[in-house]
């Protein structure tokens, strides 16, 4: 089909977020599935970079007023542009998803809106905290509980678990591949086309 919709993963760090939207994105194209994964990793470092990276290209002026950190309106900016990229995305046909932390519910609700309705299937990747911070991919939770990195999510910094998603996934309990079929299951329920 050429149903545009956007799959857009929310959760802590650690929770298990990109690995899932990673294999969701595989399992589709195996299926013939037209699709585009957006993350942290391609956007953070790209179209909503840092301040960091840009004071070395532009100084320390301009990265001031557009770089993107972790403060709540870096991170509301960061995810009303990955919304609206996403909504692009979208519109040429392709199911798009997501994968950022995205802890405000006001942020996630504007990404919502802008869509028409069912194309935005919102997936929260359920891992208790203590299960992100026992994994700790990148040192980060280590770091955060030592002072050395300010606003982390679930520690210093909010996270608003969804109302309604289209979808909980119980990422402590099952392996991310049985969590990615999941989240396939749900697409074709809501659009069997
Ligand atoms: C949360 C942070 C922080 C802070 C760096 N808080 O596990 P990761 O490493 O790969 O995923 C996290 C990622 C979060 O970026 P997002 O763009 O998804 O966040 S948001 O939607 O809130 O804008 C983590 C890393 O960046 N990271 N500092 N302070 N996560």
């Amino acid at each position: 089909g050429h149903r545009g919709r956007v799959v857009w993963f929310t959760g802590l760090s650690g929770s298990g977020k990109s690995t899932v939207a990673n294999l969701v994105d595989q399992k589709l194209h195996a299926r013939g599935v037209r699709t585009y994964l957006l993350d942290g990793d391609n956007v953070r470092h790209g179209l909503n970079a840092t301040p960091k990276m840009l004071e070395e290209l532009h100084g320390a002026g301009f990265a001031q007023r557009f770089g993107l950190g972790f403060g709540p309106e870096d991170r509301t900016e960061n995810i009303r542009r990955v919304a609206a990229v996403a909504q692009l995305f979208c519109d040429a046909g392709l199911v798009t998803l997501t994968a950022f932390v995205s802890p405000y519910r006001a942020d996630r609700q504007a990404a919502r809106a802008a869509l028409a309705d069912g194309d935005f299937v919102e997936v929260f990747v359920d891992a208790p905290l203590e299960v992100c911070e026992a994994r700790d991919p990148k040192g980060l939770y280590k770091k955060a509980r030592a002072g050395e990195i300010r606003d982390f999510t679930g520690i210093d910094a909010p996270y608003e678990a969804p109302d309604r998603p289209e979808l909980v996934l119980a990422a402590g309990e099952l392996p991310a591949d049985r969590l990615a079929d999941q989240v396939i299951e749900c697409l074709e329920k809501s659009d069997p086309g």
